[in-house]
């Protein structure tokens, strides 16, 4: 196992990696911004080292920077969280370069998931479904106006380099194409330095489900069930749950085994989540991401199961701790994603915390960052904490987390919180009848009878 492991993140996130280094007796080397001197990261770790000021492009991604913390502190691996360096191949190939471990997958695997195009070859090649379309790129109209009309319409194209909802374009009709293509390329030259781009059908009102994987890097490869995210808001998740509401025993299975086959086949190591459009009973490939999820917890919730100690087991060559048979799934979880944002209109709102009370008591976990009188700053996302309730099942899970949002307690700034106590309330939130389109529709009806 490591000796020392640094973590290359700040918030919540890196307190979670830093919790799971303590527990194997691991040393602790957080890195921070000037705008960080006061977090709890650089408090709660063995050593800290200052990389730079408070913008991410002078700190948190200065690769040289956080190279020399390496260095001085003699870390011998480490844990990108999510965000910043997670997904950056060139800093894993770094890394590997200067015989530092890299706590995720290899950078090639990194590289391929990170061209949306050969994410989906890759897919394809591996057994998983995917959403019908091009087979590659598509370089004109008249490419994209015959896989139209031989796949139907709507359509939607979509940046090779995107993800995350940037660079994607609908055309409803063989008339809407010519724009939609010209735009989506434009669009995603700018955006990503790369205008490639692909097509594929345009579902209309999906879920979003993703299913978290696991890979010893040696052939070997789990799965550790799905998750729902449908309930977003401009490709910001807000609300996950483990398992689906729509997923019984039968298709989790058939799914994941699919996902641990390809997890198997591609050699891949460490934490891996594939994520899939969900409509009408068939699941439809569409990304995947190679890091820790914001979300992971909930999985963890349900198969009991630490994946950031999986990681770190995985990444130290020791392999594995689980076999597919030992992963099982008890009950229901639910992850709130609080943020320092107005609860109507999202814009954030950095500042004091006067008062920070969390709740408590059987089966609630708060994975925060802050704490009272914590001065949030304005340069980073507004992830202040999770709110993360587990249940016998839905219901209870349910009825848990509305007492826990009501013993909540965030003062000085505005926060989400309000918003989730009208959620968990509301009936198809409890009926679980939502998909990726129902939130932006709630806000909508709730801020025009305001
Ligand atoms: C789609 C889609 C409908 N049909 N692809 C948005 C983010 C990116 N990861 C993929 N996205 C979508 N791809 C096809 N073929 C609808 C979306 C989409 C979406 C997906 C997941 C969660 C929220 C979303 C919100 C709007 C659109």
């Amino acid at each position: 196992m490591f000796k020392k492991v640094l973590i290359a993140n700040r918030g919540e996130i890196a307190l979670r990696v830093l919790r799971a280094c303590k527990e194997l007796g691991i040393g602790t080397v957080t890195v921070h911004s000037t705008a960080d001197a006061d977090a709890m990261h650089v408090r709660l770790a063995d050593q800290s080292v200052c990389i730079g000021p408070p913008p991410s492009q002078d700190s948190y991604l200065n690769i040289h920077e956080i190279l020399a913390a390496c260095e001085i502190t003699g870390a011998d691996a480490i844990h990108p969280g999510y965000g910043f360096l997670s997904e950056n191949a060139k800093f894993a190939d770094i890394l590997e370069a200067h015989n530092i471990t890299f706590i995720g997958p290899s950078a090639d695997h990194i590289r391929i998931m990170g061209d949306k195009i050969e994410a989906k070859k890759t897919a394809i090649k591996l057994g998983i479904p995917v959403v019908p379309g091009s087979e590659g790129e598509i370089t004109s109209e008249d490419d994209a106006k015959r896989i139209g009309a031989e796949i139907g319409y709507p359509v939607i194209i979509k940046a090779a380099s995107g993800g995350g909802g940037r660079g994607m374009k609908v055309a409803n009709n063989e008339s809407e194409i010519t724009n939609a293509f010209h735009t989506a390329r434009s669009e995603a030259g700018s955006a990503f330095g790369d205008s490639s781009v692909y097509i594929e059908k345009y579902l209309g009102k999906p879920r979003h489900i993703e299913v978290q994987v696991f890979g010893d890097g040696k052939g070997g490869g789990v799965h550790l069930g799905e998750r729902d995210c449908s309930l977003q808001r401009r490709h910001q998740k807000i609300w996950e749950e483990a398992t689906s509401p729509v997923i019984d025993d039968a298709a989790r299975k058939k799914i994941g085994n699919i996902c641990a086959k390809a997890v198997q086949g591609l050699g891949y190591s460490g934490a891996g989540t594939v994520e899939f459009l969900y409509e009408d009973g068939e699941f439809y490939f569409i990304e995947m991401n190679t890091r820790l999820q914001v979300e992971h917890p909930v999985t963890e919730m349900i198969t009991r199961i630490d994946l950031v100690n999986e990681q770190l087991h995985v990444a130290s060559g020791a392999g594995l701790s689980v076999t597919q048979d030992e992963i099982t799934f008890t009950g229901h979880a639910i992850e709130c994603r609080i943020n320092a944002e107005n609860p109507d209109t999202f814009v954030p709102c950095p500042g004091t915390i006067s008062h920070f009370h969390v709740p408590g008591g059987l089966a609630v976990r708060v994975d925060s960052g802050v704490y009272q009188g914590y001065k949030i700053p304005p340069y980073y996302d507004s992830l202040i904490g999770k709110l993360i309730v587990h249940g016998r099942d839905r219901a209870e899970c349910l009825m848990r987390l509305r007492r826990a949002l009501d013993e909540f307690v965030v003062d000085g700034i505005e926060t989400t919180l309000p918003l989730f106590r009208d959620l968990v309330s509301n009936e198809d939130m409890q009926t679980g009848e939502y998909n990726i389109h129902w939130l932006e529709k709630y806000l909508e009806e709730k801020n025009r009878a305001r």
